[in-house]
């Protein structure tokens, strides 16, 4: 079987279409049933972040960046208004395969011309424009409250602050969201992620590390008293090990989230996978906590030396990841988000280049023989298991990509910068000149 084949794509030029044909063979010899895993990864929903769009702005503030995250770059043609973001957001769709879901954080507001009201005061009436677009596109939508980039930021603390009253302000910020969320969840029958993250942590050596949890720990649950509907709004809270200027402590450690989740019912655990020591890894986290909780959420980025929030590659933790995910049936249990964000490439590339690494990880986890290896790893048969992990690695899987690429109407990975650059000349460039 393995040697016809070989025969045959020696002799053939082979078109597109064959050369698919072909590799859905050599995968069916390894009992993966390709069209099967095509259909599969068409249905699985990632979130995309609408902040890649304009390097974590918002339209609600002037102020800088803050919260220990930094964009770097300046490459031209940022999105400034939401006509902006929304118009690079639909071009940026348009190359990318594959179900969306919308991530939007608070700081994204719409307000009417001359409308202002703070965090703590949002409605679901600002983000009706969102909810438009998400519906129009056939979008389900997660949120964010934005604990960051505000004056009221206390010392670099807000849930955490020993000020009762910038306490109180986050804490009714964080109300107001779980409100949006159920908003956004009522709206677009798809249940609504909501993930709580502060950059709230010290710089240097507390003298109480404790305290800060515990203010943590209390404004968490005031927040999550404020009533909503469990299977319409899903609460997370990120765990993260360090920030820019929190390098000594942070308040949200990965002990604290994992265990606020375990003990507070309908409140799940999320991982960053920028977020922990840079030899550990999110992939072997996936298959613990599925152990554990009925649902768990993900942030998918590319971290490089520390949390650098690259854009995500088609590279080996990436695909390990998307492995586990697949491997362990947790496609239903684990909500998928990205969150990255380059300010040095075009964005509109970054956002899509992101979102297709983790497509191109995903199918190839549904185009891989996980029982037959499964089975090896049970039967002790290592040997043979180091090799068929091995040989799968080099499967075809480019004309199985190709093939989805086109089965889903967008470019495929030669045609795609000639659709970015078209569109940064007519359209991004235009905007600064
Ligand atoms: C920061 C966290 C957080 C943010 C977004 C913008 O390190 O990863 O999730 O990236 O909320
Ligand atoms: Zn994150």
């Amino acid at each position: 079987m393995k040697e016809s084949i070989h025969e045959e794509r020696k002799t053939e030029d082979m078109t597109a279409k064959e050369r698919f044909e072909s590799a859905k063979e050599i995968y069916a010899s390894y009992g993966v049933d390709v069209e099967a895993a095509i259909e599969k990864c068409m249905e699985a929903p990632v979130a995309l972040h609408c902040w890649q769009g304009d390097d974590v702005t918002g339209f609600d503030h002037d102020g800088p960046l803050t919260g220990g995250i930094q964009t770097t770059g300046n490459y031209p043609g940022k999105a400034k208004t939401p006509e902006e973001l929304m118009q690079d957001m639909d071009k940026a769709l348009s190359l990318m395969p594959g179900k969306k879901k919308l991530n939007l954080h608070a700081c994204y507001a719409i307000f009417e011309p001359g409308e202002f009201v703070d965090r703590d005061r949002i409605e679901p009436k600002h983000f009706a424009k969102w909810v438009a677009f998400a519906k129009e596109r056939n979008m389900g939508i997660d949120f964010n409250p934005t604990f960051f980039s505000h004056d009221k930021v206390k010392d670099g603390l807000t849930l955490s602050s020993p000020d009762e009253g910038t306490r109180k302000f986050w804490i009714d910020h964080g109300k107001a969201c779980i409100r949006i969320s159920q908003y956004f969840a009522e709206e677009t029958g798809v249940p609504c992620v909501m993930n709580i993250w502060t950059g709230d942590g010290y710089k240097d050596i507390p003298a109480d590390r404790m305290g800060p949890r515990m203010r943590y720990k209390e404004a968490i649950e005031e927040i999550l008293s404020e009533p909503f509907d469990r299977d319409k709004v899903k609460p997370c809270v990120e765990s993260k090990v360090f920030g820019i200027g929190v390098e000594a402590y942070t308040v949200g450690s990965a002990e604290f989230t994992l265990s606020f989740a375990a003990t507070h019912e309908g409140c799940l655990p999320l991982m960053d996978n920028g977020h922990y020591h840079p030899t550990e890894v999110v992939s072997d986290k996936i298959p613990a906590l599925l152990c554990f909780y009925p649902e768990i959420a993900l942030h998918i980025t590319r971290p490089i030396r520390w949390d650098s929030d690259h854009v995500v590659l088609f590279d080996d933790e990436t695909k390990e990841m998307a492995k586990e995910i697949v491997r362990c049936d947790g496609l239903d249990r684990v909500y998928m988000a990205l969150d990255y964000f380059d300010a040095s490439i075009n964005r509109v590339s970054a956002w899509a280049m992101g979102f297709r690494s983790w497509q191109k990880a995903l199918l190839t986890a549904m185009c891989t023989p996980n029982e037959a290896l499964k089975k090896l790893q049970d039967e002790n048969r290592m040997t043979e298991l180091m090799v068929e992990q091995e040989a799968v690695k080099t499967l075809p899987f480019g004309d199985v990509w190709n093939e989805y690429c086109q089965r889903c109407g967008v470019p495929s990975d030669r045609e795609f910068y000639a659709e970015v650059k078209k569109y940064e000349d007519e359209v991004q460039l235009k905007r600064n000149a």
